[in-house]
């Protein structure tokens, strides 16, 4: 297949492109490289020295003879100049990774809140509407979040994407219905995956657009089969503290001594799955498209389930670091169960890497490795949900 990965220079879309080329698919990354330009407005970078997507790509090249295309495109600002890529290419599959992903910096002030509303509705919407207006029948498959269904479960498992219920009808029958699992996003960045759910459903509906949208859960981990080929094709790692996700944070914490940065009592419950996994899933994401006219197909892309306390506690007992228990800078419940139904993916033979048996080897070959290149004044979590929460102090024990 022709597959089109729309912000394929990320922390997830570039081991996918790499995967997926290596399965034979002509890969084309169109990215704009925000995420480079964000780490430059504050001041970090990945903890893993990453080469330019040219270099990456010349690389990748050297290594298997294979291509990976690189197009230089704002999904969310250009919209003629893409549309003019798709019609001219004209794609059979596209993977959407090209949103603004960090909670922290979607709520960072009022111009991070617009830059992500803009950035992740307008590409979304850029691309469903440039699809029917080419006439492109390609599979769109998106990366979406767990965060659409907030985090607590009020007892019972949350369903792949859609919630049946039974509605009453005026003359007393029941009426069976499966509606979209009801939004509860926690941030303005989870707000922007809700509004696009509504999207999908709309164009799925109105146009017959055959999209898949995956519920993904926090992705940890660096390496892939394909990213350990050379030492320029590494995947990035991000550490600091809008962009690092918790348990790689963890990590890193770890590798320097830095005691492990717990917001709050460590309560929250949250869905997890190695990078690897992510990237397995895709592909079968790909491998089994919706027809024409069907619904929305949902699927949640997540392993395993943890509080963020046992993480801590788990990594400090591998590592021997402190636990520090820090105001919450965010606005979440101080507890949460989390139970959720991810039968889909292991039906298509997802077999799972664990926490327990994937999580030493990334602190020793990664966050040991690279520590060298930690800036530890970027690691606290500056960034406050409310203005009446005090920001984390930019504390460095
Ligand atoms: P990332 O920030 O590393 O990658 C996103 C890429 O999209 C970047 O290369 C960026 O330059 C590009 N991009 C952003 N806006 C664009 C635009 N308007 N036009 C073109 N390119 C644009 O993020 P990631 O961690 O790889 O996440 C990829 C997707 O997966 C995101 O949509 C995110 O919401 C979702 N997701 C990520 C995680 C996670 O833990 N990383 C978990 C669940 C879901
Ligand atoms: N947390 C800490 N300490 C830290 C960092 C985070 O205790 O140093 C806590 C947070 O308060 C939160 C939990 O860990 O309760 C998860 O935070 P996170 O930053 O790892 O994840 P989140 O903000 O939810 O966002 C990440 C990705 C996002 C994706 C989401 C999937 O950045 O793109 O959509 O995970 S999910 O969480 O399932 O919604």
């Amino acid at each position: 297949m022709k597959i089109a990965v729309l912000g394929g220079d990320g922390f997830v879309g570039w081991p996918t492109s790499l995967h997926l080329s290596e399965q034979g698919h002509d890969v084309h990354i169109l990215d704009n490289l925000s995420r480079r330009w964000i780490d430059t407005e504050l001041g970090v970078q990945s903890l893993t020295p990453m080469d330019s997507i040219q270099e990456r790509t010349r690389i990748w090249h050297q290594e298997t003879g294979r291509r990976i295309h690189f197009h230089l495109i704002d999904i969310a600002r250009d919209y003629d100049v893409f549309k003019g890529w798709l019609a001219e290419h004209k794609p059979d599959a596209i993977v959407h990774f090209a949103e603004q992903r960090a909670a922290p910096y979607s709520m960072k002030s009022d111009r991070h809140k617009n830059y992500t509303v803009n950035n992740n509705v307008n590409a979304t919407h850029n691309l469903l509407n440039a699809m029917v207006e080419t006439g492109v029948d390609a599979h769109l498959v998106h990366l979406g979040t767990m965060g659409v269904y907030g985090y607590s479960t009020v007892g019972a498992a949350i369903p792949e994407g859609y919630l049946p219920v039974g509605i009453e009808t005026m003359d007393g029958q029941t009426v069976k219905q499966d509606i979209l699992y009801p939004a509860n996003p926690g941030s303005i960045y989870h707000m922007t995956k809700c509004l696009d759910q509504l999207l999908f459903q709309f164009y799925a509906k109105n146009d017959g657009l055959r999209v898949t949208d995956l519920h993904q859960g926090i992705v940890w981990g660096t390496h892939t089969e394909q990213t350990r080929r050379h030492e320029q094709l590494i995947n990035r790692f991000d550490y600091d503290g809008d962009y690092g996700t918790v348990l790689n944070r963890f990590l890193i914490q770890a590798a320097i001594g830095f005691p492990l940065t717990v917001h709050g009592t460590g309560g929250q419950t949250r869905a997890f799955i190695h990078i690897q996994d992510s990237v397995r899933c895709i592909d079968l994401a790909l491998q089994n498209p919706p027809e024409a006219g069907d619904k929305v197909k949902i699927f949640n892309q997540m392993t395993e389930t943890h509080r963020v306390k046992d993480l801590a506690e788990l990594v400090s007992r591998l590592t021997g670091t402190d636990v520090a228990y820090l105001p919450n800078p965010r606005k979440e419940a101080a507890e949460n169960d989390l139970v959720v139904h991810n039968e889909q993916f292991l039906s298509l033979g997802l077999n799972p890497i664990t926490l327990e048996e994937g999580l030493l080897e990334e602190v020793v070959e990664v966050a040991r490795k690279y520590a060298y290149r930690v800036d530890r004044s970027r690691i606290p979590a500056v960034s406050a949900w409310t203005k009446d929460i005090e920001p984390t102090i930019n504390r460095d024990p």
